[in-house]
């Protein structure tokens, strides 16, 4: 009934339309339900060769002694994650800035100094603006390369894919926590943070004028409900900066410095391996073998803010939609089969527990090559840093909140892995860790990293507190002229 389908054709074009599937609206997700009615599939005779075209297709690709992938219309990476692709640029600055990086080999046993770069020529000018640049989820390798251009100090998150070249301020976290957010009047907002309260209160500031640059439309943007100036090209938010302060950048870069460096050392008096040890260890793996990372929400993501020494390029996707711990195995899976590059996760345990049905790869199915870094902490490790581990400390309340946010489990990861056919490996030093990461990244293997989540609120008081003190020292020798 050709009449009925091309009926259907059209109420589907037009709800599609209707939900943002044509190219006017904002790209994100969509759902959609659709009521089929039996027999659901084609009825027409002609149809019924298409099926049979289909099927032989499949039956050839399943026959060959490695399958296929399918190419599915949706199967799409969007280049502009890969730190080296700067052809999705829209910014008009030139392409060779931040192309000379260096990679250095994976190390074990602590977190390693930052490079610190020499900043080299900058704008000067007796006054000008003191901005920076916070590049935010998805925020693209240009801008990075606008930071530098405009010679301005560059906060960049792991999963921007701007977290490399000389502008990154490395600790900015920490930094941001000081007397030298005060004096910041211009932030140049590319992407959108979702990481720290340190970047959402400056942000908020009623004295920091915002430039938030879209190049195009971004699903977060709401029309009329945001203080921020909407410029549509980097070129227009140089324009519209004027000169910058004279020292500014590097100021902040030697600050940043200070505070990496005590952080640094503050960690490495731990004799055990916390989540930022792996972090950092991860993100030069990737930058060592050009395995893309996928970064788990809750502490994870957190850890490589605080450790990934933004030296390095590493191609990162992370689901910061709304911050879900759910879809991250999946996720992995899809941007193996999608881009063909090995992928490594870092990951929670109840993150990977979260989506361990997503393991399960059908019959005959492509098997993209993924490492899981786990830390298994048996529950939900964020919870102790922030407001519910200061009620927990407690006693009266210790109880509940391990129940309801610590949400322990005993689940063998061992006996899940062999349950999907996964490999598995347990690394208790930075040493195994490295080995298992210097082996080439094939097939999928879970590394399980046991920590301990009692001392975490103690451990990053520790570093912070070290960081910030270094960073506070440095600014207070080297004051700002206001
Ligand atoms: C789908 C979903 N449910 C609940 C949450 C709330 N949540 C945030 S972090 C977290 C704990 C995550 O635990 P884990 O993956 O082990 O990481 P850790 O906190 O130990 O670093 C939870 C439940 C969420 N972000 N997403």
């Amino acid at each position: 009934m050709p009449d009925d389908q091309d009926a259907a054709a059209e109420a589907l074009r037009q709800a599609l339309a209707a939900a943002g599937g044509d190219a006017t609206t904002a790209p994100g997700p969509v759902h959609l339900n659709l009521a089929l009615r039996d027999p659901l599939y084609p009825w027409a005779e002609e149809d019924h060769v298409f099926l049979k075209n289909w099927a032989e297709d499949l039956a050839a690709e399943l026959a060959e002694d490695r399958p296929q992938p399918i190419a599915h219309p949706w199967a799409v990476f969007d280049e502009a994650l890969v730190t080296d692709n700067l052809e999705t640029d829209t910014s008009g600055l030139p392409r060779d800035i931040g192309r000379n990086f260096r990679i250095h080999d994976v190390h074990g046993g602590s977190i390693p100094a930052p490079l610190g770069e020499n900043p080299g020529k900058r704008p000067t000018t007796p006054d000008g603006a003191r901005a920076v640049v916070m590049a935010g989820d998805g925020a693209g390798p240009a801008a990075a390369r606008f930071a530098e251009e405009a010679g301005l100090p560059l906060m960049a998150e792991p999963s921007s894919n701007a977290r490399f070249g000389k502008s990154a301020v490395h600790s900015y976290q920490n930094v941001l926590e000081l007397d030298i957010v005060d004096y910041v009047d211009t932030v140049v907002l590319v992407g959108r943070p979702t990481l720290s309260r340190q970047v959402a209160a400056m942000l908020q500031r009623e004295d920091v004028r915002v430039l938030a640059v879209r190049p195009g439309p971004v699903p977060w943007f709401e029309e009329g409900r945001r203080d921020e100036q909407v410029v549509n090209t980097f070129q227009e938010a140089l324009e519209l900066l004027g000169p910058v302060r004279d020292g500014w950048f590097e100021l902040w870069e030697a600050t940043g410095i200070a505070a990496c460096d005590a952080l640094r050392t503050q960690a490495n008096s731990t004799p055990i391996l916390t989540g930022p040890h792996v972090a950092h260890a991860v993100w030069d793996a990737c930058a060592a073998d050009g395995a893309v990372l996928v970064a788990g929400s809750s502490n994870p993501i957190r850890d490589l803010d605080l450790v990934a020494w933004p030296d390095d390029p590493v191609a990162v996707v992370a689901n910061r939609g709304v911050s879900g711990i759910d879809g991250t195995v999946a996720t992995a899976h899809g941007v193996g089969l999608g881009t063909g590059r090995p992928v490594r996760v870092f990951l929670g345990d109840l993150t990977l527990l979260h989506d361990a049905g997503a393991l399960l790869v059908g019959e005959g199915e492509e098997v993209p090559d993924i490492q899981f870094v786990v830390l298994n902490d048996k529950g939900g490790g964020i919870f102790g840093k922030l407001e519910h581990g200061a009620v927990a400390e407690d006693e009266r309340y210790t109880g509940t909140v391990e129940r309801f946010f610590g949400t322990p489990h005993a689940v063998s990861l061992p006996d899940l892995c062999a349950a999907y056919g996964v490999e598995y490996s347990e690394a208790n030093t930075a040493i195994e860790l490295a080995a298992i990461f210097a082996a080439p990244l094939r097939g999928r293997r879970v590394i399980e990293i046991p920590i301990d989540r009692a001392g975490l609120r103690e451990f990053h008081k520790g570093i912070r507190g070290a960081a910030q003190d270094a960073a506070r020292e440095y600014l207070a020798k080297n004051p700002i002229k206001a």
